[in-house]
């Protein structure tokens, strides 16, 4: 039967070529995020070209509410996914944690721990009942490790990486596999995002060496998703081979 896999933040970077990697092997999709136009152009291109059923969710993963009604709807058009990427997820800012800015810290707080653990809840429910499911976090290098000026970010980070052992352990009983994928730097619009904009400070990130691309984390998400039923990746840290930990690169100098 074919499998569905609900995706959130899938208006860019990994969580878009999860959705483009998944139709192209031909599940079905749900497709989560705020921006409504990309969503639109990502879903229609994808049921065009792979006769798919992509079922759009447009909410704030910070949205309690909007979160639970959302995933009651796709319950009561007996959608159901087999596969839950939990993806959408933000830095804001790099700054010393006494010089932070406070509704930033709230916003990475509220949507990378706090809305992964609302969407899990109302999608864990279903899986449990027909006690079968995957649930695929995206952690980072940054729920690894703690670098200068990442504190708030990466403390969510880490958040994931532990919520995503207690998972497991909670859902093995029933038969639902727990995956954390936790990438290197990988260029997509985290960082700009992270700096808010300013494009320079953002492409500067990628600058000398070599990142990920969202495909290539879509590729190991997909690959963790396609595994026999008894096989389960607990936990897959993927860096650019520059990237040896989350401040330790081999950058080459600009112009050489
Ligand atoms: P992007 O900024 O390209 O994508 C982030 C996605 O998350 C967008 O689709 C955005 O959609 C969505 N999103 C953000 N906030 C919300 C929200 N409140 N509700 C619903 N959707 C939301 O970055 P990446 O693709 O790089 O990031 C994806 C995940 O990967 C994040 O969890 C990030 O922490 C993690 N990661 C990224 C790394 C990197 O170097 N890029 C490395 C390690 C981990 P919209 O704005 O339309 O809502
Ligand atoms: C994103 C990677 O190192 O910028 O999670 O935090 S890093």
């Amino acid at each position: 039967m074919t499998k569905t896999v609900f995706i959130t933040g899938a208006s860019s970077g990994i969580g878009y070529a999860c959705a483009e990697k998944f139709a192209e092997k031909g599940y079905n999709l749900v497709l989560n995020a705020r921006r409504k136009d990309r969503i639109d152009e990502l879903s229609e291109r994808l049921r065009s070209l792979h006769k798919i059923n992509v079922k759009e969710l447009i909410f704030d993963v910070r949205d309690k509410k909007a979160v639970e009604e959302g995933i009651a709807h796709l319950k009561s058009e007996q959608i159901e996914p087999d596969i839950l990427v939990n993806n959408a997820g933000l830095a804001l800012g790099l700054s010393n944690f006494y010089e932070g800015d406070i509704q930033d810290w709230e916003q990475m707080v509220d949507t990378n721990v706090k809305g992964l653990l609302y969407v899990s809840k109302a999608v864990a429910k279903g899986m449990i009942g027909r006690r079968s499911g995957h649930i695929i976090n995206i952690g980072s290098i940054a729920g690894r490790e703690t670098y200068l000026r990442g504190n708030v970010y990466c403390a969510t980070k880490h958040a994931v990486h532990s919520l995503s052992e207690a998972m497991r352990m909670e859902l093995v009983q029933h038969g639902i596999k727990v995956s954390l994928v936790s990438p290197g730097a990988t260029n997509t619009e985290f960082s700009l995002v992270r700096f808010k904009g300013d494009k320079e400070t953002a492409d500067n990130i990628y600058q000398g060496y070599k990142p990920l691309s969202g495909d290539d984390i879509a590729e190991c998400i997909v690959f963790c998703a396609q595994l026999p039923p008894h096989v389960n990746i607990n936990d897959m840290l993927i860096m650019p081979t520059a990237q040896a930990t989350a401040t330790i690169f081999n950058k080459k100098p600009a112009g050489s």
